[in-house]
């Protein structure tokens, strides 16, 4: 990879003189390859502390002892309070067009135009050291380093929220953390404070469909959607306003695990989604989204079904449809996860002059809320000043000192107005510079809910029905599971007497799963309206994918297994633009029977096939025989069998097949890859990601 190449002797950057060239990572280097002190004294000896005698106590001028463990002792910071499992790379937005005529945006002026960004993947419940599969939302946060500024959207894969009012945010996150007085469990819905919290908010019912569905056990960062989820506004040059709608589109299609796969797979691999994120920019596979725009004015608004201020609610793509206006592509890796990773401070409150907020209450909230949580993690009002989250523009203000100020202005002057000239002067306002939108609000000063807020379910209803039937049983079985988790009878019954305000079908359903009667309906403020049509692009399912890049085909081999078949499926995988990693016996790999050595890339029971896509198993009779004394051998083809994978086998694998006792269900989910074209055969059966039938 090409950041390895980087001699590890660059000089640390002079300090800053004047507030504005930030951006750039500081590495410390020492004097070349020298240890030093963090004062750069050479250290001649780091094993041994400085002690009296051969058996006496440890000296306390030993200032490198005491440095170093100080340093340490100080190495963590607090974790965000949400999203603290998350991880992030560097990119870039590059426009198809000028938006010119919506708005005055500066990244959006020039057609071609690439615009630095970074972007931090993330789960919401978890603690930093949770597993990548846990069953939640994502965040999909965004800074663009643009000419005039920074502008984060801090999104979700998810277009809509639990709550209206951000007041009730500690409330949620109290609810679905580990539980105050076990500590448990960690990173996890299924238990009754979320449960309990979520069954008296109606409001979160249309969330709660999302979040129990495909979209919340994502195969992978690079297979998700994005969104902005609340209305913004665009302000074009003349100070005329449009709503909009941000839409992150995934290039390589949507794509996600089953519960039984997203379980496995954190125990076989906790860093799934890194690891997989990692790999594939190291491979030059870069990730890609297209930035969508849903645009809309204030007669739209005024039609609309639902209130466009209310983050419960979405703008289906059928109704007002996306305008796909940029690329955003993620080319490199971060030099340092703690630098750039954790230290990176989000704030929706970061726009650019062009971009405006509304009056969602969510959004207001959570503008208030950003800068406090970054105070308390970096510890000081000065982490605008880090590489990763300072201006790649000039920037230039008479804000100064505070803990671990590193930028300064150089010059007599820290105020303004001043009578000062040349470079005592300092920096003055631009009328170019950024100008609210003279929204006109009035009111009397109350805490309300707005009446068009009141509809809970209409849009619960919409998604459920949008979904194909195996999205559907996936839904149902998430509600089902987690309910299950639950102890206390009476809150599984308020969620399903919830349910059937949005779905009948549904609730029965689950409250079969649970085993319950199906409870009287609880009151709903306003009746879910079943005349809204399906969405369709509310489905994964419902997009077939044109190909497989990006994904991985995991083959299984032992010696003596037919070096024809491998390489067809070698080729097969690049043609599709898949990566292929190999599984044998023993890691250092297997003699093929043209008697070339393949490595592998895991042995087996550290492959399990709940880490690929599509499984193939090609053996000779005598490794057959080997694979079907192995316990992880048979694992890897009953799992890959009950996740519905396409199979790819050899006659000679028969031993294996029989082992597991699958023998009588092989179906057309199995292709011969010994047959002419069978690798490729492989490849096209399973575009379909799935062979579902098997599922019945
Ligand atoms: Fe956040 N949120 N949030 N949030 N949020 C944070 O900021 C908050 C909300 C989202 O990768 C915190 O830097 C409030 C909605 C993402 O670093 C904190 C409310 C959406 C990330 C915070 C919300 C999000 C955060 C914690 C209710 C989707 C991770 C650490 C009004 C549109 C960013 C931090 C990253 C992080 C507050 C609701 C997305 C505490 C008060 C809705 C992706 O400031």
């Amino acid at each position: 990879m090409a950041k390895n190449d980087k001699p590890n002797t660059q000089q640390r950057p002079a300090t800053p003189s004047t507030i504005g060239n930030g951006g750039e990572l500081h590495q410390t280097a020492g004097r070349g390859e020298v240890l030093t002190t963090q004062q750069g004294a050479p250290v001649a000896d780091d094993q041994n502390s400085l002690r009296v005698g051969d058996r006496g106590p440890l000296a306390m001028e030993d200032a490198h002892f005491r440095e170093k463990i100080f340093h340490f002792d100080h190495e963590r910071i607090p974790e965000r309070v949400v999203h603290a499992r998350g991880y992030a790379a560097h990119g870039y937005f590059e426009n198809y067009a000028s938006l010119r005529s919506i708005t005055k945006a500066d990244l959006f002026q020039r057609k071609g135009e690439r615009t630095p960004a970074f972007v931090r993947f993330s789960t919401v419940a978890g603690s930093e050291g949770s597993a990548d599969l846990a069953r939640d939302v994502r965040g999909f946060a965004v800074k663009l380093y643009t000419q005039q500024g920074n502008w984060d959207i801090v999104g979700n894969n998810i277009p809509v929220f639990f709550i209206q009012d951000a007041i009730k945010f500690p409330d949620l996150i109290h609810s679905v953390k580990p539980e105050p007085d076990r500590g448990f469990p960690q990173a996890a819905s299924a238990h009754d404070n979320f449960w309990d919290f979520a069954s008296l908010m109606p409001e979160s019912t249309h969330m709660l469909m999302w979040a129990m569905s495909d979209r919340a056990i994502p195969r992978s960062f690079r297979f998700m959607e994005g969104f902005g989820v609340h209305t913004f506004r665009l302000v074009d040059a003349k100070g005329e306003s449009r709503y909009v709608k941000f839409h992150w589109k995934p290039k390589l299609g949507m794509q996600s695990v089953l519960w039984d796969e997203a379980v496995k797979i954190n125990g076989a691999d906790p860093d799934f989604h890194r690891r997989d994120l990692w790999n594939a920019i190291g491979q030059g596979d870069f990730p890609e989204w297209e930035l969508g725009l849903q645009v809309f004015d204030d007669a739209f608004a005024d039609a609309f079904e639902f209130d466009v201020l209310d983050p419960t609610k979405l703008i289906p793509e059928e109704v007002l449809p996306i305008r796909k206006v940029g690329r955003l592509v993620l080319d490199r890796v971060v030099d340092n996860f703690f630098a750039e990773t954790e230290q990176v401070a989000f704030c929706t409150q970061n726009i650019v002059p062009g971009i405006d907020f509304t009056n969602d209450p969510l959004l207001q909230g959570r503008n208030f809320s950003y800068l406090d949580t970054q105070l308390k993690r970096l510890g000081s009002p000065n982490f605008t000043h880090l590489p990763v989250n300072a201006p790649k523009c000039p920037f230039a203000n008479f804000q100064q000192d505070g803990h671990m100020a590193t930028q300064f202005r150089a010059g007599r002057t820290n105020y303004e107005p001043n009578s000062w000239t040349g470079d005592d002067r300092g920096p003055r306002e631009t009328a170019d510079g950024f100008t609210s939108f003279p929204a006109v609000d009035d009111g009397p000063k109350r805490r309300i809910r707005p009446e068009s807020f009141a509809d809970h379910y209409s849009q619960a209803r919409m998604f459920f029905v949008s979904q194909t039937a195996i999205e559907q049983q996936h839904i149902v079985d998430a509600f089902v599971f987690e309910l299950s988790k639950v102890e206390r009878p009476d809150i599984r019954v308020r969620m399903v007497a919830n349910l059937r305000n949005a779905d009948e079908d549904l609730a029965a359903r689950v409250a079969d799963g649970l085993g319950i009667a199906v409870p009287m309906a609880s009151a709903a403020a306003v009746a879910a309206d079943t005349t809204l049509a399906p969405s369709a692009a509310l489905s994964i399912l419902g997009t077939p994918l044109a190909s497989l890049a990006g994904r991985k085909l995991g083959v299984l081999v032992t010696d003596g297994a037919s070096a024809a078949v491998v390489r067809g499926l070698q080729q097969a995988a690049a043609a599709e633009g898949m990566t292929m990693e190999v599984i044998a016996p023993k890691v250092v790999g297997a003699r093929l029977d043209d008697g070339s050595m393949l490595p592998a890339q895991q042995r087996v029971g550290g492959g399990p096939s709940v880490l690929y896509d599509v499984v193939a198993i090609v053996a000779s009779a005598d490794g057959a025989t080997l694979l079907a004394t192995l316990p992880a051998a048979k694992d890897f083809v009953t799992d890959a069998h009950a996740h519905a994978k396409f199979i790819g086998h050899v006659a000679a694998v028969e031993p294996l097949v029989v082992a597991t006792g699958l023998s009588d269900l092989v179906d057309d989910g199995y292709v011969d890859l010994a047959a002419a074209g069978g690798p490729d055969s492989l490849i096209s059966a399973a575009r379909a990601v799935r062979f579902w039938d098997r599922l019945g």
